[in-house]
């Protein structure tokens, strides 16, 4: 396939690079951390969108290295932000079960020197799909570390309520797609409501996704939803704009 082999030299060519997206905390009322998101600038086409290649990085096996790439390069830009700020990285199931993760995410934090509690982990309900037992090891050799973790489009996925109560998730990442009609549909809202009061019962924070308008941000508050990201607080963001929004803050 001509992508896969156009993503090998994009990843020794240097053609990714990470974009920023803020989360803002509701209760705080401030910027809490960032999620690192991949981009790619290719010399002919442009700007690719993830959604994109990182499938083609999936099947591939190259998203092992794309992501032990994106994980130091993470790291390495939030040892730069004040102290409490946290990086999420995102980590696809293929990574995930390979065997070289948790080192990868011990060298990257020693490499950075970036305090493991600013380092959030964003997985997706797709590592529950081939026994739980490794899985849950690894969750919990990175919580060993100080790491965070968080559960990535929650509610679109395979997982089942009883992982919430067995895993060691920090926090639940509520998908677009109920926010999307948090404001106007009653059924989208019980879910996000029942998704909040589940997290808040377990003690794990909930982020929700894709905040586009003030009607939603007015339902997500009154549900008593912990943080939210999206197009209505900040696209995301290069390094130069991050670093502009975090001067301006001060
Ligand atoms: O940035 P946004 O545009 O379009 O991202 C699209 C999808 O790509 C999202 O589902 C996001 O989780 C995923 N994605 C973005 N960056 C990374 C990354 O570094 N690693 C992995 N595995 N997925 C990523
Ligand atoms: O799957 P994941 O949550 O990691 O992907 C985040 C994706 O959502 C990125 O592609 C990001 O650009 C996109 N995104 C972030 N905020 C918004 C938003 O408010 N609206 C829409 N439509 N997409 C968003
Ligand atoms: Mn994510
Ligand atoms: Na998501």
């Amino acid at each position: 396939r001509q992508m896969e082999l156009d993503l090998r030299e994009a990843l020794h060519n240097g053609q990714f690079r990470l974009d920023y997206q803020p989360i803002f905390d509701l209760k705080a009322d401030r910027i809490c951390g960032f999620e690192a998101l991949m981009r790619w600038e290719h010399p002919r086409r442009g700007l690719v969108s993830p959604a994109e290649f990182i499938p083609v990085a999936e099947e591939s096996g190259l998203i092992v290295a794309m992501g032990e790439w994106a994980m130091h390069e993470a790291c390495r830009e939030a040892i730069r932000w004040p102290d409490p700020l946290r990086v999420a990285v995102n980590v696809s199931a293929i990574q995930f079960r390979n065997s070289g993760f948790a080192d990868i995410v011990v060298q990257a934090l020693a490499r950075s020197g970036l305090d493991p509690h600013r380092l959030e982990i964003e997985i997706t309900e797709s590592i529950f799909l081939e026994g739980s037992g490794p899985t849950l090891d690894l969750l919990h050799k990175l919580h060993a570390l100080g790491c965070r973790i968080a559960l990535d489009d929650f509610g679109t996925g395979y997982s089942s309520l009883s992982y919430l109560r067995s895993f060691p998730f920090d926090k639940i990442k509520i998908d677009r797609s109920f926010v999307i009609n948090v404001a106007d549909d009653v059924g989208a809202a019980a879910i996000v409501r029942a998704i909040v009061d589940l997290a808040g019962a377990l003690d794990m924070e909930t982020t929700a996704e894709g905040v586009e308008d003030s009607e939603q941000l007015a339902a997500l508050r009154s549900q008593g939803c912990s943080s939210i990201q999206g197009f209505l607080f900040s696209r995301p963001l290069t390094t130069e704009g991050v670093a502009r929004l975090l001067k301006d803050q001060r």
